[in-house]
């Protein structure tokens, strides 16, 4: 292990912690090689992972979770704050003192004959000063390799740390499982992540959601800077200019897939690029030149498996040829692994997500709608050269979007910041199965955070308009819907690649390149500046993506209007405003 004289805070720490927990071992993970085919031998032995095809998928292995225990659990997901305002009420809330007790009850011998693992981990790049560090102590291997592939591990991160009592702390523990007494708790005033009974990504992984989002969240209102549910994306034109825009879509929405995008023919043709600096948590600041610079504080994707093709997105099926976890996915009979949605015909039979024997005429998933696979960054063809450029990249627009089969057109403009600011803190999406519970209903999911705000949400909504005001040369906001479905329940715009054609239209807004109808809602584009050339929509299709349904609206705006009523004299003025002016606009 590096020589470092880390704060004495640490050791006491985990000691304290190993106390409670009670394990029969302790190991500090150093990062390295060697430790990580140690711990994946060790996983094999236990059963933990399951080897794939090496050949055909090296360094590729396969985890079950607990059928119980296969998604986010928001309803067991807890902000402790001292005061229930202070997490607000799209927040569950548990009193710190009550919850450190029942936590510590729970946690109460839960590693006995185990090893609690010491994961010490650094969120952004290294030597960047905006980049954070977390120790997570778990007593799961298979949080270990994810940690491993997620973020940077071990000794840089001891280093970065140095002698600094400023880390985040996280304690995990599967204890047994057991799906009633599952909490994933955060108290952003102890910068202290406690999750328990669970062995499913998002509620262990600590460094993602928790710290990423929930407690960094936090500490950006704090000291003036955004943590956010935002994938990061290059789009160089044929110049050989780059721009980068940011896009919060809400948990399985298409953020890996806006991310990877690879161009469609006549665009690759005149000369157009993406890369990929970040598919799911952006940490954004204002720059020395007064726009925002955004880092990806992350090294790895845990992605959404189903749905994942050559056809949909090819650079994530290229990255996930190696050195990749693959989580609640079909085992095929060749030892490699298949979903829903994977290019050509599905294989005749294989080993389910329950691990049973499964055929394709069974009618039941093979995958859990869930499944996801973690991979290096590092391994993305299309990763950008400045994704671990310490400074971040300068973003010039934001996107914020959901899945609407209705309402929502194609894309859209906000006339300002202050009323982007509105339409993220108003935009919906339907449920996802990132998330525990009902699958398609229509939820408000203010800029996608609704997960993950680690505070009041009206206060995170002041924040966003206090950033406007600071940000001299602010990035323009856009609302974007790939998921409008006609009559027959089918989406009606292709998607994925053909993404690029509305990005590029964004791209040439911010550059004062094209112009756009003023609508109630916002600018939209005339269909004529959508380049369309070689597409598979007619243009009278995409007309009706962009048309904008009055009494639809009115009703948006009704209902907007009662979820920020929950806020109450909290919610900042500004956004009644907006909503009122939408309203006027509508009716005239
Ligand atoms: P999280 O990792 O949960 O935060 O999700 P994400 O926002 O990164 O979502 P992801 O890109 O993994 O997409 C989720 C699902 O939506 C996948 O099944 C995709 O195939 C599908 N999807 C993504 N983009 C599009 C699109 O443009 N059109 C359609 N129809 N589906 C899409
Ligand atoms: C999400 O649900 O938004 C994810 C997956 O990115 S998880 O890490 O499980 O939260
Ligand atoms: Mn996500």
């Amino acid at each position: 292990m590096v020589k470092v004289n880390l704060h004495p805070s640490v050791y006491e720490w985990i000691d304290e912690m190993a106390k409670i927990t009670k394990p029969d071992k302790i190991v500090w993970i150093d990062g390295s090689e060697e430790e990580k085919q140690r711990l994946i031998k060790e996983a094999l032995e236990t059963g933990e992972l399951m080897e794939l095809n090496q050949e055909k998928l090296p360094g590729c292995y396969l985890h079950r979770t607990h059928p119980s225990d296969v998604a986010r659990v928001e309803d067991r997901t807890f902000i402790c704050t001292p005061t229930k305002e202070e997490a607000g009420p799209t927040n569950n809330w548990m009193d710190p003192k009550e919850a450190y007790k029942m936590l510590y009850s729970l946690f109460d011998g839960s590693m006995r004959g185990r090893t609690m693992y010491v994961v010490p981990y650094l969120m952004g790049p290294v030597g960047s000063p905006y980049s954070k560090v977390g120790i997570e102590l778990t007593d799961s291997i298979y949080v270990v390799l994810n940690l491993r592939i997620m973020a940077r591990i071990g000794d840089v991160a001891l280093k970065a740390l140095g002698s600094s009592p400023d880390f985040v702390k996280g304690l995990h523990s599967k204890a047994n499982l057991d799906p009633e007494k599952r909490y994933i708790c955060h108290f952003p005033q102890d910068n202290t992540i406690m999750s328990v009974n669970s062995g499913y990504g998002g509620n262990v992984i600590l460094s993602k959601k928790c710290f990423a989002l929930r407690i960094a969240s936090y500490l950006g209102k704090k000291e003036g800077w955004l943590a956010e549910h935002m994938l990061i994306v290059g789009v160089e034109d044929p110049s050989g200019n780059v721009t980068y825009i940011a896009g919060a879509f809400p948990s399985a929405c298409g953020k890996t897939n806006l991310a990877m995008l690879i161009p469609p023919e006549p665009l690759k043709k005149l000369g157009y690029k993406v890369w990929t600096v970040g598919d799911d948590i952006a940490w954004m600041r204002i720059g020395e030149d007064g726009r925002l610079w955004a880092i990806n504080p992350e090294a790895g994707f845990f992605g959404v498996a189903p749905g994942t093709s050559y056809k949909t997105n090819p650079n994530a099926m290229e990255t996930i040829k190696r050195n990749t976890i693959y989580t609640n996915v079909l085992l095929k009979e060749d030892g490699t692994v298949w979903w829903e949605g994977m290019d050509g015909e599905p294989p005749e039979r294989g080993i389910d997500w329950l691990g049973r024997p499964w055929t394709k005429d069974s009618g039941e998933k093979g995958a859990h709608p869930n499944a996801r696979f973690t991979a290096p960054a590092s391994q993305c063809p299309s990763i950008s050269k400045e994704w671990e450029n310490p400074k971040g990249v300068p973003i010039s627009a934001i996107i914020f979007g959901g899945r609407r089969a209705k309402v929502a057109p194609l894309v859209y403009e906000a006339f300002d910041w202050q009323h982007g600011v509105y339409v993220g803190a108003t935009m919906a999406s339907e449920t996802t199965a990132a998330a525990m519970g009902k699958v398609g209903v229509v939820r408000r999911d203010p800029m996608a955070m609704l997960p993950f705000c680690g505070y009041n949400m009206a206060d995170y909504f002041a924040h966003w308009l206090e950033m406007g005001k600071k940000i001299p040369n602010p990035p323009r906001i856009f609302h974007v819907n790939w998921f409008r479905q006609d009559e027959n329940g089918k989406f009606i715009w292709p998607g994925f690649g053909e993404n690029l054609r509305v990005l590029k239209w964004i791209i040439e807004r911010c550059e004062g390149k094209v112009s756009a109808k003023e609508t109630p809602i916002g600018y939209v584009p005339y269909v004529d500046d959508l380049y369309l050339d070689g597409i598979d929509i007619d243009k009278e299709t995409v007309e009706k993506l962009l048309e904008i349904d009055k009494e639809l609206w009115l009703k948006e705006a009704e209902d907007s209007r009662e979820f920020l009523s929950q806020f109450g004299d909290r919610l900042p003025k500004e956004l009644i405003e907006e909503n009122e002016k939408l309203k006027q606009r509508l009716s005239k």
